[in-house]
């Protein structure tokens, strides 16, 4: 009799403490608000007409009077170490066989990325952005404040989407939070095709983080330098 007891105990200190860490991880998960693409007409494509939609992200150093950046549950803790990161949302959502272009402000400074393959456009329409209305492939792989990177989840059974852009850095002094600090961001515009529905991960590729190389810290959370892309 006792020992089941003791058994029974265990059951439900074990589901307790499951419960309880469900209930953390649900707390200080600060899901960004969904950010849905704003439907921009049709355009025509050399694969037929096509629906278009557009994207406007910023990209800020730290968060800042003018721009508060994510607040809620662990964001608290990353909002007063001054974190970079993109706003107004890292939850983005666009429709499906869709044309969408991106315009991303971008006000921070940046440097080396660990592989020059990440200061190179991947997976854009024609492989080229803009930056500050100049069309380019590549930017200078010492100058590089962050990128925006779309792959997929592990799993198939979707799409296949990939896509990588680099985001020029400002110079030190320049680099500001919003207006009235910087009226002069690099402001980068690139288009990609959706195909089917599906699910898919974004993150930034230069270590602007912390701990390991970098790439831990506000590297890994959503508000921050990682999201999520749903094609809908
Ligand atoms: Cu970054």
């Amino acid at each position: 009799m006792k020992r089941l007891l003791v058994a029974l105990v265990s059951v439900f200190l074990g589901a307790g403490l499951v419960a309880a860490v469900a209930v953390f991880a649900h707390a200080t998960s600060g899901e960004p608000p969904l950010l849905v693409a704003t439907p921009t007409g049709t355009v025509s494509t050399p694969m037929g007409e096509m629906n278009s939609a557009s994207l406007e992200l910023q990209v800020y150093p730290n968060n800042s009077d003018q721009v508060p950046g994510p607040s809620e549950g662990v964001n608290a803790l990353y909002a007063s170490q001054g974190w970079p990161f993109y706003w107004p949302s890292t939850t983005l959502q666009v429709p499906a066989n869709s044309l969408i272009t991106v315009t991303i402000k971008q006000y921070d400074s940046g440097g080396r990325v660990f592989n020059n393959y990440w200061a190179k456009v991947h997976g854009t329409v024609d492989g080229t952005m803009t930056v500050n209305g100049k069309t380019v492939t590549e930017v200078d792989p010492t100058r590089v404040a962050h990128t925006f990177t779309v792959h997929q989840y592990p799993e198939s059974g979707q799409p296949y989407l990939f896509l990588s852009v680099p985001l020029p850095d400002l110079g030190g002094n320049a680099v500001g939070n919003a207006n009235p600090y910087v009226s002069d961001p690099k402001v980068v515009t690139f288009s990609f095709m959706t195909g089917e529905p599906g699910s898919y991960v974004w993150n930034c590729e230069f270590p602007c983080g912390d701990e390991y190389q970098e790439f831990g810290g506000p590297m890994q959370q959503r508000g921050w330098m990682s999201g999520t892309l749903e094609v809908v």
